[in-house]
């Protein structure tokens, strides 16, 4: 078969007609249904043959094939229906042909054909030729101009079978058969198609042909806006869409979903949000009223503005704090607004040296917030001006200064003796924004005297085989005056064996050290509070010695070894020559360096220093400037007058040294027109000074010489001279108190007596105390001992003697030595303990000198410790090498001291005879000339030896021993015991109370 053309157009009146009535009928039914009918939303009609208005345009091939059965329903709209029936007929091949369809883009149309189909068997005659199903075709183009194609171009959809097909019975019960089938086609490719039904012999009434794609129409998901989109080729494809959120929405998460085959939404990803003051509502993001703010895409909705916040506008993120309420940036907007906390309440501070611990209660009103910390200002007051300035970088505070969490705080390494003022303030997230708004509480406190802060920085100076120079600065916090350094140093991992010196100044050399060795240097300060702690370790080493290469190398250091030898010898013999016999020696070792070696723990002596009388200079001049600093007078400021000296008024000031603090001083002068003996007697006192240096006596701090008025300046004692002192606080001090200050000069004395040098005036008058009750020794002169004492007397050969305070020997011999030193102290014991009673009252110095070679002795003072009063007799032995030695003074008050009850038991007040003296029986040298003799009268003369090996060879060694003491020598009989006791209690008992009138 050839290729045939359609020519004309369907439409032609079918000779079949009859046969076909009944299908009008069926016609009539469907344009009622039409009415009811609506495509599905997800299906886009490409043609519909039902809905064509006017010609249909397609053609019938042949003509006598397929005919349109022009028909209007109800509306007067054309129904457009073909039909074809050739049944009696052979070999049929009728062709109706559509007109071109735009496919509108998709590619996969769907054809829905409706139809009615005549069963063959209900036919009479016309099976041979008769079928019951057609083909359906198509043919793609971009345009109409296709139609005229060949039939075998034309590719074929499928055969369309009835699956229901009508008899003339069934159209008599009126029951109507109309088949629907459904095909699809794809993928198209071109931009339409055509489509053609071949009939090859059947009974078929083409109702309606209706061509669509299927497409997801456009929907909004999670806020997002999906597009129609025309499902894909493939029946089982599943196109991804991307969605675009909806106004006032933002993307969270890009937004997609899946188109199927189906024309259906699936699997949808991601979504939009309604951004910040937008809430959704109804698949919308609505607006925030005022009064309401949403912060972020991720709120749910909008919400009411927190506490003491605001907001009148629409769409507000966040919400504006009312007046005086704030918000920390991290704060989340949904929060109330804040502001800072009151101050803390109750702050109570507790001071510890120069420590001072502070505790406070949590501020009533903490603002609205949780995270209320405390803030430490510490302010240092001057407490003349009452001006306060910030205390700056040396204060630690611990834990910390900010961000206190807790409700105490301990600062450290403050100032000694200084007016602080802490002000505590409580801060919350806001107050740095209403800074003016500062809440806190003060509290004022005072420190206390405190030990120097340890040595921070020592530097090295010169460095030789044999010694070390090194120079340090003040500690960082003095706590007071710089009375002198202590350098402690060894060698390298020979810890145990240490030097220890001792220096007033910043500076030192260590001498005598290995070459090429390692040496640690530890240095602490002392003020009157006492050492600090060490600095930490410092190590340098000394130069190593080179070693010489060759022999003949050796022979120039030779020549220069012996001739530094013989340079140090002539130097040597030259300084015994010059006449100064003590170890003492300034070439080697600055006058304000005092060294000492230590061994495990034990001092080796070097050689004890001792007291160089300035008689032995020539030049009392060179006497003064060995001993004594040179001080510019314009570093001492002079206060006021504070008394008249022999000299010249004695003034206190102020004195500022190069790198030193400026601190007090007292000033001796001497007045103008002195003669030269004057001058020198006057710095005499500077010269012998100068050379101690012990916490109990005076310390001199320089001269002014090469000016006018020539001065002496000295440490300041604040509470002046101790007898005037003690006269003026009768009875206000402790017994402790008082033998503290006895233990100090006889501390003191023990230091002078080691040195060899003899006070000859000791006299409370003498003695100057300062404001921590720290009692020391000063009055030291050369001729002048007795010349300036207002109580010294001329004796019958011509000396001046301050009778009631000297030992019978120097006032009838002029035996002046340390053990005539201890009976003055006695007498300054007497003076001590009876608040500034004058001695021997008003008697005359003639009586005083009678009675005491008599053996009369001051009474005790009234309530004075019984063990006192009996070290007082003890100092006024008539035999001088009986009186007990300075060290053995400090160690009885030592134990005094340690063992205050002691001290309880007075001296009985029916016994003590005031106004009269007692007559002095010493134990030793009254009833019993030795050790011996007593024990043999007492029938215990088998002790005797056990008794002097164990150095109870006096009879005043004996007065001290004790039952424990007895038990200790193998006294170990119970009544041998009680028998030495009694007679010890009885020669003591008469000792005190012994008033054998004279
Ligand atoms: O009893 P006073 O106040 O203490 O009066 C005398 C006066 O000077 C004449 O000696 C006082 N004085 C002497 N040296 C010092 C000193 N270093 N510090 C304080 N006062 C002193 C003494």
């Amino acid at each position: 078969m050839g290729p045939r053309g359609w020519a004309g157009r369907a439409g032609a009146p079918a000779p079949a007609r009859t046969c076909l009535l009944p299908l009008l009928l069926l016609l009539l039914l469907c344009a009622a249904l039409r009415s009811l009918r609506a495509s599905p939303g997800s299906e886009v009609n490409l043609l519909d043959s039902r809905t064509v208005m006017g010609d249909l345009g397609w053609i019938a091939y042949p003509k006598n094939g397929w005919e349109e059965i022009g028909e209007v329903d109800e509306n007067y709209a054309p129904i457009h229906t073909y039909q074809v029936c050739k049944v009696m007929e052979q070999n049929q091949n009728n062709w109706l042909l559509t007109s071109w369809i735009s496919n509108e883009g998709a590619s996969r149309i769907f054809i829905e054909l409706k139809f009615t189909l005549r069963d063959c068997n209900s036919l009479p005659g016309g099976l041979g030729t008769c079928k019951e199903t057609f083909n359906m075709y198509y043919f793609e183009s971009d345009d109409e101009d296709g139609r005229n194609i060949k039939e075998n171009q034309y590719i074929k959809i499928d055969t369309i079978a009835a699956d229901e097909s009508f008899t003339e019975l069934d159209l008599g019960d009126r029951v109507m058969k109309l088949n629907t089938e459904v095909r699809d086609v794809g993928p198209l490719t071109k931009k339409g198609f055509y489509l053609a039904f071949q009939d090859v012999g059947a009974c078929i009434a083409l109702v309606s042909v209706r061509v669509y794609y299927k497409k997801c129409p456009s929907v909004i998901r999670n806020l997002a806006r999906f597009p129609d989109t025309i499902t894909g080729a493939d029946s089982s494809q599943l196109l991804e869409v991307s969605g675009v959120c909806i106004n006032h929405s933002v993307t969270e998460e890009a937004p997609k979903m899946h188109c199927s085959a189906e024309g259906e939404w699936l699997v949808p990803i991601g979504k939009c949000l309604c951004k910040a003051g937008y809430e959704e509502k109804n698949n919308t993001c609505q607006v925030c009223r005022p009064g309401f703010f949403k912060a972020s895409p991720h709120s749910p909705s909008c919400s009411k503005c927190p506490p003491h916040s605001y907001t009148l506008d629409e769409a507000s993120t966040s919400c504006l704090c009312e007046e005086h309420y704030f918000r920390k940036e991290s704060d989340p907007p949904t929060m109330a607004c804040t502001r800072p906390p009151s101050a803390p309440r109750s702050a109570i501070s507790n001071v510890n040296e120069t420590s001072v611990f502070l505790e406070w209660i949590p501020p009533a009103d903490t603002g609205g917030r949780k995270d209320v910390s405390y803030y430490i200002a510490c302010k240092k007051c001057s407490s003349h001006s009452g001006l306060c300035e910030a205390c700056g970088g040396h204060v630690r505070y611990l834990p910390q200064q900010t961000g206190l969490k807790n409700t105490s705080v301990m600062m450290v390494d403050l100032l000694a003796h200084t007016n602080y003022t802490f002000e505590i303030e409580a801060v919350n997230g806001v107050s740095d924004q209403n800074p003016g708004a500062r809440q806190f509480v003060s509290v004022n406190v005072t420190t206390n005297q405190a030990a120097p802060s340890p040595v921070s920085t020592v530097k090295k100076g010169k460095i030789t085989k044999n010694s070390i120079s090194l120079s340090w600065q003040e500690p960082d916090r003095p706590n007071g005056i710089i009375l002198e350094y202590e350098i402690k140093y060894f060698e390298k991992d020979q810890e145990t064996s240490y030097t220890i010196i001792k220096s007033k100044e910043t500076a030192i050399t260590a001498d005598g050290l290995k070459p090429g060795s390692a040496y640690v240097f530890q240095i602490r300060a002392r003020t009157a509070a006492g050492y600090g702690g060490f600095s930490r370790r410092f190590e340098f080493e000394t130069s190593p010695v080179l070693a010489a290469s060759s022999d003949q190398s050796q022979i120039p250091i030779i020549v220069v070894s012996v001739t530094v030898g013989v340079i140090l010898l002539a130097v040597v013999i030259g300084f015994l020559l010059s006449g100064r016999r003590c170890g003492y020696s300034k070439a080697k070792q600055d006058p304000e360096e005092e060294k000492m070696h230590f061994h495990n723990g034990h001092i080796k002596l070097p050689g004890v220093r001792t007291y160089v009388d300035p008689h032995t200079y020539e030049d009392p001049n060179q006497a003064v400037h060995e001993f004594a600093k040179e001080i510019e007078a314009s570093c001492i400021t002079i206060e006021r007058v504070i008394g008249a000296g022999e000299f010249g008024e004695v003034c206190s000031g102020r004195l500022k040294l190069q790198g030193k603090r400026e601190f007090p001083v007292a000033i001796k002068t001497l007045k103008v027109g002195y003669t030269e003996k004057q001058r020198r007697d006057f710095l005499g006192e500077a010269s012998i000074m100068g050379q101690f240096d012990h916490p109990n006596i005076i310390h001199l701090e320089g001269v002014v010489t090469k000016s006018k008025p020539v001065m002496i300046v000295t440490e300041y004692m604040e509470n002046g001279s101790l007898d005037t002192f003690l006269k003026k606080n009768d009875g206000q001090f402790t017994v402790i108190q008082l033998v503290g200050m006895l233990r100090g000069i006889a501390s003191g004395m023990k230091y002078l007596s080691d040195m060899g040098y003899v006070h000859r005036d000791l006299a409370a008058r003498n003695i100057l105390i300062n404001s921590n009750l720290v009692c020391k020794v000063s009055d030291f002169g050369l001729s002048r001992v007795l010349e300036d004492d207002p109580e010294a007397a001329y004796t019958t050969r011509g000396g001046k003697i301050p009778i009631r305070w000297t030992a019978p020997e120097a006032i009838a011999f002029r035996k002046f030595t340390s053990a005539s030193d201890v009976w003055s102290y006695g007498i300054v014991m007497w003076e001590v303990m009876s608040y500034g009673e004058r001695p021997y009252w008003e008697m005359t110095n003639q009586d005083v000198i009678k009675a005491v070679e008599e053996g009369y002795r001051l009474p005790s003072p009234m309530d004075c410790p019984a063990a006192l009063y009996q070290l007082m007799l003890d100092c006024w032995q008539k035999d001088r090498n009986s009186r007990p030695k300075f060290d053995e003074i400090v160690s009885m008050l030592d134990k005094l001291i340690r063992n205050p009850s002691s001290l309880k038991t007075l001296v009985n007040a029916s016994s003590r005879v005031s106004n009269l003296l007692v007559e002095h029986s010493p134990v030793g040298s009254g009833a019993y000339r030795s050790v011996g003799e007593w024990l043999e009268a007492i029938k215990m003369g088998r002790y005797t030896e056990i008794f002097m090996e164990n150095g109870y060879s006096s009879m005043d060694a004996v007065a001290q021993v004790t039952l424990e003491d007895l038990r200790r020598l193998g006294v170990t009989l119970v009544g041998h015991q009680k028998k030495i006791m009694n007679s010890l209690q009885e020669m003591k008992v008469q000792l005190v109370n012994g008033m054998v009138p004279l």
